[in-house]
């Protein structure tokens, strides 16, 4: 009996002990791995943003945190639509994911989708290196998860297989791909098209077997997937919506690393958000355009508008516009063409 009872406080003391220790040493459990949500994996722009900024931030602490990449959406089954969600409830780690995949929880995000906004690259810096970035991160960081830096997908051009489109009545009637966000399904509606909303993983094959005539996306993407091979003969730069990604960590991974570590994960996301930006506007951004000339020689046929052309695009869809600026915020919109108006060319 005397044994027994001491046997229970040895346990009760190394159970004590062991409390202790599990307390003080919280701040350094870390996990073996991070996962790394991403809709597009290397080669793509994006890809390499998730690649630059796991490896600078595996090489700044000493393999402390180690993230792993989980390209096509695969730990939410491919759904891209519900990331900020696992991302909120810790599914996911962290991402740098799109702002038109976060939209349908974040609606301030669809402000970047507001047609015909950025008329050029230096119209996204505006938004995303000044005021806006900010409100935008500050409702993210409201919406549950730490935002970090800002990256590019891009400007989103449109592809199809029937012929080369230069006016709205040329997309009459037209099978789109569009993202499952509904501001993408409004516009191709006004514009007469026939929107059909699907994931990334899902155009793919709609886009090979012809169920869809064409999609939008930007122009990597084309040279990459080779997408003249799946019937995509036409493209039309119109430049209507680009969007930005953003690189985020979930709050309480976010909590469990020391003050020094988090100070890393944010310098390294910034860094790699620069590097991706450059990346992603490769061969656009250049006087000749070189990506454009590339395409050209894959047998497509790249059409430019003349601006009398863009602006039938741009009045079919005003409407939508408005009726989005309602739901995304007055303000925000009214700051964001303000930031666009006094913009450095
Ligand atoms: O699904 C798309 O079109 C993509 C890859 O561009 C996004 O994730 C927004």
């Amino acid at each position: 009996m005397k044994i027994r009872r001491t046997l229970i406080g040895l346990a009760a003391v190394a159970a004590a002990l062991g409390t202790f220790t599990t307390a003080a040493t919280a701040q350094a459990a870390y996990k073996a791995e991070y996962r790394m949500s991403l809709v597009l994996g290397p080669p793509t722009p994006w890809g390499q943003a998730g690649k630059v900024w796991s490896d600078l931030v595996k090489e700044r602490t000493q393999g402390r945190i180690n993230m792993k990449l989980y390209p096509g959406v695969s730990l939410i089954q491919g759904d891209q639509t519900r990331e900020f969600s696992a991302l909120r409830q810790g599914v996911i780690d962290m991402a740098v994911g799109s702002t038109i995949n976060w939209s349908p929880q974040v609606k301030e995000l669809n402000l970047f989708s507001l047609p015909f906004l950025m008329p050029d690259y230096a119209a996204i810096d505006a938004l995303t290196q000044g005021e806006v970035g900010k409100k935008i991160f500050a409702t993210l960081d409201k919406g549950g998860v730490v935002p970090l830096a800002w990256g590019e997908n891009g400007y989103r051009e449109l592809t199809n297989s029937k012929r080369p489109i230069k006016s709205p009545e040329d997309l009459k009637g037209m099978k789109i791909r569009v993202v499952g966000s509904p501001i993408f399904s409004d516009m191709f509606t006004a514009l007469g098209a026939n929107p059909t909303q699907m994931s990334w993983a899902d155009a793919q094959p709609a886009l090979s077997s012809g169920a869809v005539d064409g999609q939008e996306n930007p122009l990597f993407l084309f040279t990459i997937l080779k997408m003249h091979t799946v019937g995509q003969k036409y493209v039309t730069t119109w430049g209507y919506v680009a969007d930005p990604l953003i690189f985020v960590v979930n709050k309480d991974i976010w909590n469990s690393w020391t003050p020094a570590d988090q100070k890393i994960v944010r310098e390294a996301a910034i860094e790699a958000g620069k590097q991706e930006i450059a990346i992603a506007r490769k061969g656009l951004v250049e006087a000749d355009k070189p990506l454009l000339k590339d395409i050209a020689a894959m047998g497509v046929t790249v059409t430019a508008l003349t601006p009398a052309e863009r602006e039938a695009f741009v009045k079919a869809t005003r409407p939508v516009y408005d009726k989005w600026k309602a739901t995304i915020g007055p303000d925000l919109v009214k700051t964001a063409e303000a930031a666009i108006a006094a913009r450095k060319k």
